[in-house]
């Protein structure tokens, strides 16, 4: 089995009601969830105007290939009323396959690490309260260390639900 961590993000309708309906989707298709982060509510990183989002990490494990975890992604992305528009534009929901493994994968439309994962506070908080000591297979730091080194100052808030 394959140690999987995806990010969940929300910033337009009920957003946290669309952060469970992705869960429940995930845990249908894809897999049982293992482990689930405290949610955030974050600051729009790349487009200051648009409305704060919930964020939030989730650790499954599966046999599936990137690929065939990123395909259920896009579905259930599609089902939960995602619309492509702008980049960096406001949405429903967002899943992004943030590790798979300590595989590197670069490929049209699949990059594996996220190669932004490291300068996000967004991410790197609710990744850092469930996997501290992960090591990042490109960077070979842990969440933690990345963390510490983050520059990204826009606020992040726990939330308590
Ligand atoms: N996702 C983006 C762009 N900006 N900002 C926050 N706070 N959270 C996100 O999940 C996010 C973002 C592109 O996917
Ligand atoms: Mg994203
Ligand atoms: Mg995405």
């Amino acid at each position: 089995m394959i140690d999987v961590y995806l990010l969940l993000g929300s910033n337009l309708g009920d957003r946290k009601k669309f952060l469970d309906e992705a869960i429940s989707h995930i845990e249908t298709d894809i897999a049982p969830v293992i482990k689930i982060s405290p949610i955030y509510e974050t600051q729009s990183w790349g487009k200051s105007d648009a409305p704060d989002y919930l964020n939030q990490v989730i650790y499954i494990q599966t046999n599936l290939s990137a690929q065939e975890i990123l395909q259920k992604i896009l579905n259930i992305e599609l089902i939960l009323g995602r619309r492509r528009e702008e980049k960096w534009g406001s949405r429903t929901i967002d899943i992004d396959i943030l590790f798979y493994g300590d595989d590197i994968i670069n490929e049209p439309g699949l990059q594996i690490p996220h190669l932004e994962l490291h300068k996000r506070r967004f991410t790197l908080e609710p990744l850092a309260d469930i996997v501290p000591d992960l090591v990042h297979p490109v960077k070979n730091k842990t969440i933690l260390q990345l963390k510490n080194e983050l520059k990204d100052d826009l606020i992040v808030k726990k939330l308590y639900f």
